[in-house]
């Protein structure tokens, strides 16, 4: 399914932020226009209607690319790359444009390469579970049709129906399913990336091995690099097979440490079969219950909720791991109460719940969202602390996420947008992740919202690092300028 675009635009605002002045590229000029409508198509080309391409799905970012380039294959991608290189013209790559940060969003005219006709490309080896795909195909799509010869995608999230699967590899996407099939860095065995160089190199990193160790295993630098140092077109991935026993259950708890306790005895009950472990606290349901009116399948109102879920390949096996792991959390007290999802369609709504937690959010009027990795010991200590903060001065302080990765989603809603709340939030927010052992981007990526916070807690080698490494691959600095790197 399709997610939903939000309704209004509220252009992010950082009163504190300072925009990088635009930098002495080239302008957009008719001659332009015309080689990339040479290179890609007429059809391919747009000029006019760009607003879905100009803002994000938060509705926070609004750039003014005059431009959109949507090539259909690698060559086309390294020679629109070459000319831009050449003509020292910034291009930001767009794939779903579902991401968080404003990454996929130009900060000025940037023109915009569109990655949805990449899209042809699909082999797939039943025997090894090895996936070679073009970059342009929509996750939910190859996730259906791997299910159809009994395998599945490793990594699932709720924009699953429009982001690509290019873009996921871009951002280093997590999700709801890191638990068990690992991260993109465990499962992405190479990359075909075009260079913004003088040649639009085509160039294969990594290979479509399970084990290569020729060479720096440089496929890694293009997972999570947002765009920075190069296009990824295709894409060779691991894929484990299908579950063919799901079991979805919610379990109320008190306390966060006892929810800390029960990820503890999951995962010693459950071993290699539990593959999401998710927390939505009380806040969390009732803006749920408030702003979409979807109703808690808990009856306790607890303050936390769980949604626990396993996957396997021997229903009966699974079911008893269940059990026995429910009785215990009942037995020794440790939920104030459970529900397991009689079939498909309870555990639908069960994900149903969770997966409209940042779309209800919105519905307050204005987000202030984190998304950090925090040590369990102060994973909500956090939200805590900045309810303590902001007291009224907000409409709530939501925490939901991945606890079983350790992945917070912090929001902060207001009725507008607060100089005041933002001044209590940043870099409060960041600070303490910091100083309590965590990182600031668990998995959403850095783009234009984290820019001036991104050296936060590292050393100033590594960002001499970065920078040096940039021109080796984007000599003129062409791609994406403003953001990660900068
Ligand atoms: P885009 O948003 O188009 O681009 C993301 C970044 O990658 C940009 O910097 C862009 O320039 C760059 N890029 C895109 N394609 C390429 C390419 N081919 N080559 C080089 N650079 C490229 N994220 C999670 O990690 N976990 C979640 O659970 C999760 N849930 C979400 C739920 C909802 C409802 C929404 C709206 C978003 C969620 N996200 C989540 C964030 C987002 O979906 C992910 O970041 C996703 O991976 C972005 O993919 P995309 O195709 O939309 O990329
Ligand atoms: C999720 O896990 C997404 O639902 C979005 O990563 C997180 O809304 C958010 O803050
Ligand atoms: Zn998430």
């Amino acid at each position: 399914m399709k997610i939903n675009v939000l309704g209004c635009i509220s252009r992010r605002f950082f009163a504190s932020s300072v925009i990088p002045k635009r930098a002495p590229f080239a302008v957009l000029s008719d001659k332009d226009i015309a080689f990339f409508e040479g290179t890609v198509g007429k059809g391919n080309v747009r000029t006019q209607d760009l607003e879905d391409y100009n803002v994000d799905w938060m509705k926070w970012y609004k750039g003014h690319s005059k431009c959109v380039v949507s090539p259909s294959n690698s060559e086309e991608v390294s020679a629109v790359l070459k000319h831009c290189h050449d003509r020292q013209l910034a291009i930001v790559p767009q794939s779903g444009n579902t991401g968080m940060v404003g990454g996929s969003i130009p900060v000025y005219d940037e023109v915009i390469l569109s990655l949805k006709r990449l899209n042809k490309h699909y082999e797939f080896n039943s025997i090894t579970g090895i996936l070679q795909c073009d970059a342009g195909l929509i996750l939910e799509e190859l996730d259906e049709r791997l299910r159809k010869e009994g395998f599945m995608m490793p990594l699932d999230l709720g924009a699953k129906g429009s982001c690509l699967i290019g873009g996921n590899i871009s951002t280093c996407a997590g999700g709801i399913r890191l638990l068990r099939y690992g991260n993109l860095h465990g499962n992405v065995l190479g990359l075909r990336v075009v260079l913004p160089d003088s040649h639009g190199s085509i160039v294969d990193f990594g290979s479509q091995l399970q084990k290569d160790n020729t060479g720096l295993h440089m496929h890694h630098m293009f997972i999570g690099s947002e765009g920075q140092l190069g296009v990824i077109t295709r894409a060779s991935i691991l894929c484990p097979p299908a579950p063919t026993s799901v079991i979805s259950a919610m379990i109320g708890v008190s306390s966060f440490s006892g929810c800390c306790s029960i990820l503890r005895d999951a995962r010693r009950f459950l071993g290699e079969i539990l593959s999401s472990f998710e927390v939505m606290d009380a806040a969390t349901m009732q803006c749920l219950e408030e702003n979409e009116q979807l109703h808690n399948v808990l009856t306790s109102a607890p303050q936390f909720c769980l949604l626990i879920e396993t996957s396997g390949s021997d229903a009966e096996h699974d079911e008893a791991k269940v059990q026995r792991f429910l009785e215990y959390v009942m037995e020794n007290e440790m939920a104030t109460d459970g529900v397991l999802a009689a079939n498909k369609q309870e555990s639908a709504f069960m994900w149903k719940l969770r997966e409209t937690a940042p779309l209800a959010i919105t519905k307050d009027g204005y987000v202030y969202k984190f998304d950090v990795s925090l040590p369990l010991d102060h994973f909500y200590e956090l939200t805590d602390a900045v309810r303590e903060r902001c007291g009224d001065k907000v409409c709530r302080v939501v925490t939901y996420g991945h606890m079983g990765d350790g992945n917070s989603h912090l929001n902060i809603t207001t009725k507008e947008p607060s100089e005041e709340v933002e001044k209590l939030l940043y870099p409060f927010v960041f600070d303490w992740v910091v100083a309590h052992g965590g990182s600031i981007s668990a998995e959403h990526g850095v783009g234009q919202m984290k820019r001036d916070y991104i050296s936060v807690g590292k050393s100033e080698r590594i960002g001499e690092l970065t920078r040096a490494l940039k021109p080796i691959f984007d000599p003129r600095g062409i791609l994406s300028p403003y953001k990660m790197v900068v």
